[in-house]
C-alpha cells in the first residue's frame, strides 16, 4: 500500500486497537483493495472518511450472569458492536462460541459494513456475541443465558436503531428465547431481531439463505468464467446453519459434495453428502458429523478439521470459520486442481491463501459479497415485519437470487472500473465502501 493517507490510517488502526490481530485483518485487506478508489477521491480523503470508517459508532461490553444446572452461577461477556450507521439501522448476527473476544467481533462488525451495503437494502453495520459456550448446554441453560444477555442488550437496540440476528452459535432456538426476553421486558412486540420462528414474525427462507445465497453468488461468478455447478466435485467446511443449506443448492445445480467438517473432524462421502441425514443429524439431534457415518458406511471420518482442504475437489466452500484456509491448504487446493473458492463463513482464508488463490488465477468470491443473502433475507424480514404480512417462500427465495446476482454484478462492474477485472475481492469493497463512504460525506461529521 503507498498511498500516505491509507498508510497513516492503518498505523493508527494497529496503534488504538494492538491486541486486535484480526480486526487489523480485516481492516488491512480492505485499506489495500481501496487504494485506487482514494486515489481518485480526494474529495473523500478530505472528509476523512476512512479513519472515521475504521472506527466503529461505539463498543457495548457486558457482564452475562446465568444460573446453570447445577444451581451455579457462571459469568459470560457480552459485546454488540454498533459499527456504522450511515445507510440505515445497525444489523449484523450475534455468535456464541468461547473464541469470541473484542477482536472477532470487531471484525465481523467492520466486514458487516461493506456487506450490507452490497445487499441493496438500508442496513448499518454491527455485530455481537459472547464467549458462551453452548456445546454441552441443556435447553434450559441456554433459555437463561439468552434472557440475561438481553436483560442488558434489549435498551440498545429496537426495529430502527439495531436489529440483532443469529451467527454460530445461535439459530432459531437461541432468537426465540432472545425475542420473548425482549417482549417480556418492554412489553413490545417489535420486530428486533431477525431470524424468528415462522409463527411469530420469521421470514420463510431466512434459514437456507445464506447457504442458498452463497451458491446462487458461485454460480453467477462460475457462469461469468464460461462454467457451472453441474457436474462438479464440491467441498465444504463445517455442518452448521451455512454448510447445511450451501450442501442443498450445490446438490440441486448439479454438483457433487463429497466433503463436510465440524470442529472435530471431517466426512468424506464419494457418493455424495446426504442432505437429509445431515441435516437430521445437526439440525435436530444436534449430534457431532462423525455420527454420520454410522448410517453411511461407504462413507469415512478422519479426525481433524485443515485435512478436509486435501480432498481433491473442483469448488472449495468454506462455511465454518475465519481463517481456515491458510497458505499450506490453499496451495494443496490449487495443486489438487481446485479452481474456485466462494466463502460462506467470515473471513475463512488468511491473507496469503488469498494471495495463493490470485497466483494460480482460481475464481475467488469474498465473503463479503458471497455470504450477503443471509443478512439480505434478514433485511427482507423486516421488510416483511413492517409492512405487518409474509411472503412466500417462492417469493422470498426469487428476491434473494435477484440480490444475489445484483451482488455479482456491482462485484464485476467495480473490479472492471478500477482496472482490476475478475478480483472480485476488490470490487465488493469498492463497491460496498463507496455507497457508504457517500452516505458519510453527505451527512457531515458526526
Ligand atoms: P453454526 O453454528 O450453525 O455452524 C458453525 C459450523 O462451523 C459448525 O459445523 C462448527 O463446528 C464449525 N465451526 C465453528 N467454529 C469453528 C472453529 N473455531 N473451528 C472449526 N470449525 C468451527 O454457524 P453458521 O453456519 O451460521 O456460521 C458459519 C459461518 O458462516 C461463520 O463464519 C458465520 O460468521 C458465517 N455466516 C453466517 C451467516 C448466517 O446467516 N448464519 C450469514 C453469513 C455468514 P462445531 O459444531 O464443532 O463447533
Ligand atoms: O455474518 C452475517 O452476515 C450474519 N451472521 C447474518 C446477519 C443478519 O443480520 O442476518
Amino acid at each position: 500500500m503507498k498511498n500516505a493517507y491509507l498508510q497513516s490510517v492503518l498505523e493508527t488502526v494497529k496503534k488504538r486497537n494492538p491486541a486486535e490481530p484480526e480486526f487489523i485483518q480485516a481492516v488491512t485487506e480492505v485499506l489495500e483493495t481501496l487504494e485506487p478508489v482514494i486515489e481518485r477521491r480526494p474529495d473523500l480523503v478530505a472528509a476523512n472518511v476512512m479513519e472515521r470508517i475504521v472506527e466503529p459508532d461505539r463498543q457495548i461490553i457486558f457482564r452475562v450472569p446465568w444460573v446453570d444446572d447445577k444451581g451455579n452461577i457462571q459469568v459470560n461477556r457480552g459485546y454488540r458492536i454498533q459499527f456504522n450507521d450511515a445507510i440505515g439501522p445497525y444489523k449484523g448476527g450475534l455468535r456464541l462460541h468461547p473464541s469470541v473476544n473484542l477482536s472477532i467481533i470487531k471484525f465481523l462488525g467492520f466486514e458487516q459494513i461493506f456487506k450490507n451495503s452490497l445487499t441493496t437494502l438500508p442496513m448499518g453495520g454491527a455485530k455481537g456475541g459472547s464467549d458462551f459456550d453452548p456445546k454441552g448446554k441443556s435447553d434450559n441453560e441456554i433459555m437463561r443465558f439468552c434472557q440475561s444477555f438481553i436483560n442488558e442488550l434489549y435498551r440498545h437496540i429496537g426495529k430502527d436503531i439495531d436489529v440483532p440476528a443469529g451467527d454460530i452459535g445461535v439459530g432459531g432456538r437461541e432468537i426465540g428465547y432472545m425475542f420473548g426476553q425482549y417482549k417480556k421486558l418492554t412489553g413490545e412486540w417489535s420486530g428486533i431481531l431477525t431470524g424468528k420462528g415462522i409463527p411469530y414474525g420469521g421470514s420463510l427462507a431466512r434459514t437456507e439463505a445464506t447457504g442458498y445465497g452463497l451458491c446462487y453468488f458461485t454460480d453467477e461468478m462460475l457462469r461469468a468464467n464460461g462454467k457451472s455447478f453441474e457436474g462438479q466435485t464440491v467441498v465444504i467446511s463445517g455442518s452448521g446453519n451455512v454448510a447445511i443449506y450451501a450442501l442443498q443448492k450445490a446438490t440441486q445445480l448439479g454438483a457433487k459434495v463429497v466433503a463436510m467438517s465440524d470442529s472435530n473432524g471431517y466426512i468424506y462421502d464419494p457418493n455424495g453428502v446426504d442432505f437429509a441425514a445431515v441435516k437430521q443429524l445437526k439440525e435436530v439431534e444436534r449430534k457431532r458429523i462423525k455420527e454420520y457415518v454410522a448410517t453411511h458406511p461407504q462413507a469415512e471420518y478422519h479426525e481433524g478439521c485443515s485435512g478436509i482442504w486435501t480432498i481433491p475437489c473442483d469448488i472449495a466452500l468454506p462455511c465454518a470459520t475465519q481463517n481456515e484456509i491458510n497458505k499450506e491448504s490453499a496451495e494443496i487446493l490449487a495443486k489438487n486442481g481446485c479452481y474456485c473458492v466462494s466463502e460462506g463463513a467470515n473471513m475463512p482464508s488468511t491473507p496469503e491463501a488469498i494471495e495463493v488463490y490470485f497466483a494460480n488465477k482460481m475464481l475467488y468470491g469474498p465473503a463479503k459479497a458471497a455470504n450477503a443473502g443471509g443478512v439480505a433475507t434478514s433485511g427482507l424480514e423486516m421488510c416483511q415485519n413492517s409492512a405487518r404480512l409474509s411472503w412466500t417462500f417462492e417469493e422470498v427465495d426469487g428476491k434473494l437470487h435477484g440480490i444475489m446476482k445484483s451482488i455479482f454484478a456491482a462485484c464485476d462492474a467495480a473490479s472492471k472500473e478500477y482496472g482490476m477485472p475478475g478480483n472480485y475481492m476488490a470490487g465488493a469493497n469498492i463497491a460496498g465502501f463507496l455507497k457508504v463512504a457517500e452516505s458519510m460525506k453527505a451527512q457531515g461529521c458526526v
